[in-house]
């Protein structure tokens, strides 16, 4: 029986499931190299914003250590990494914090200890560099050790009732790592509990997030068919999926967020995967588009000095993430072009530019507003933005606008 449980890293997934183990009975260790963080959340403060979290917290917090230190009077039974992989300049999957997590963990392993890794990682990671560094503490996998892949599922914005009504994939060493880890996660999660080896699990997770982006990008792909001919993909998507067993997905000014931009790379690492690629170009390419249409308005509506509203930071709506957000990329393009940029989200915070958080005070000097990100204020303030020349990348429901899949 687990009482003890080690969760190495308290970012977006750790944190969140250490709460929630916490709330469910088990003893939490909360390990983090980031001092700051730690100290944050001994005095009871959340890095980030998450539907629930604070509550969550509360009901944890109790059986939740924070720290910095791993120690022997901690009597931990489970390790759950959540670190993160982020992508190398040339697009592979970076394992220098999961390497480095793991052998944190090594140097305190005891003999039945459970080691989980949640991290996202090219397939073969948990058994081809994992197991290898954890042994290197004398003890081995199947032996003294239980090892085991689990990836996380939870969307940003609805983590907290993902990560409980989701189904996961387990992946395991063993049957006595499968029965481990089922009884551990069988604490929090409400969803069906599906148990297969670890790389199996590993290839899942990438799957995932590579079937959205290669149909975001076939949505993507569609809005420029229908704009070119004078349509609406919207309206075309919308019928098609009227189909029972068609879902197009929608099209938008580009893929943002830390996994579907990033996974898809991890699954062709080692593979030609010339169908994931494109989908990846086509992606990437979305702000480009963008900026490229906004340049001929400029130029059509022979605006001078042109000052340019940046309606969302986020990659998606309603969250304070802007990692990866194609909106990013959509301003460095347009000070590039030399363009005067202000940006406006009501979430973000900590950028190294400012960000307005009063909507009106944007639009009143701007000529073109651009709606990277749809955020809910921006569809219920609708009315503010009549009259105005907008660019829509989202579809938000203007009755006049420059919509993206229509007329660009
Ligand atoms: N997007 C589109 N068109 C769509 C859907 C999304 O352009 O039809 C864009 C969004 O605007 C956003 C990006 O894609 O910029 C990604 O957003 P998302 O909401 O689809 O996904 P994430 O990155 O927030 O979370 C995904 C989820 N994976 C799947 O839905 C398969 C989540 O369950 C995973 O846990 C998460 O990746 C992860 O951590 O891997």
């Amino acid at each position: 029986m687990i009482k003890t449980v080690c969760v190495v890293g308290l970012g977006y997934m750790g944190l969140p499931t250490a709460l929630l183990l916490a709330k469910e009975g088990c003893n939490v260790i909360g390990y983090d190299v980031n001092e700051k963080r730690v100290s944050q959340l001994q005095k009871g403060d959340l890095p980030f914003e998450e539907k629930g979290l604070a509550e969550l917290y509360e009901a944890g917090k109790a059986r939740f250590t924070p720290t910095t230190e791993i120690t022997t009077a901690h009597h931990i039974d489970a390790y759950l990494i959540a670190v993160p992989t982020p992508f190398t300049p040339d697009k592979k999957c970076d394992l220098h914090y999961v390497e480095s997590a793991v052998k944190t963990v090594a140097k305190h392993l005891r003999k039945g200890n459970l080691v989980i890794l949640e991290s996202t990682v090219r397939p073969g990671t948990t058994m081809e560099v994992v197991k290898p560094l954890l042994e290197a503490s004398g003890l081995k996998v199947g032996e003294d050790l239980s090892l085991a892949y689990v990836s996380e599922k939870a969307i940003p914005g609805n983590t907290l009732h993902e990560m409980v009504h989701n189904d996961r994939i387990v992946g395991v060493y063993d049957e006595r790592t499968a029965e481990l880890t089922t009884q551990l996660y069988s604490r929090f999660v409400q969803g069906k509990l599906h148990v297969t080896d670890c790389t199996t699990a590993e290839t899942v997770k990438l799957v995932e997030n590579t079937y959205r982006d290669v149909n975001i990008a076939l949505a993507n792909e569609l809005a420029d068919i229908c704009s070119s001919k004078g349509m609406n993909a919207w309206e075309v998507i919308q019928l098609a999926n009227k189909h029972p067993r068609v879902h197009v997905h929608a099209p938008g000014p580009g893929v943002g967020g830390h996994c579907i931009a990033v996974d898809p790379w991890f699954l062709v690492e080692k593979h030609e995967g010339a169908l994931i690629k494109t989908a990846r170009a086509i992606n990437d390419n979305r702000p480009l588009r963008v900026v490229n249409f906004v340049s001929e308005l400029i130029k059509t509506e022979n605006i001078s000095h042109a000052r340019i509203a940046l309606l969302g930071v986020a990659y998606k709506p309603d969250v304070d993430d802007p990692r990866e957000s194609p909106a990013l990329e959509i301003m460095h393009l347009l000070e590039q072009k030399h363009l005067h940029v202000k940006v406006h989200d009501p979430y973000v915070k900590g950028m190294s530019f400012p960000i307005e958080t009063n909507l009106q005070t944007v639009l009143d000097t701007a000529d073109i507003i651009i709606i990277a990100t749809d955020h809910a204020v921006y569809k219920q303030n609708l009315q503010l933005l009549e009259g105005k020349t907008v660019v829509d990348t989202r579809n938000v429901g203007l009755r006049e606008s420059y919509l993206l899949g229509r007329d660009f």
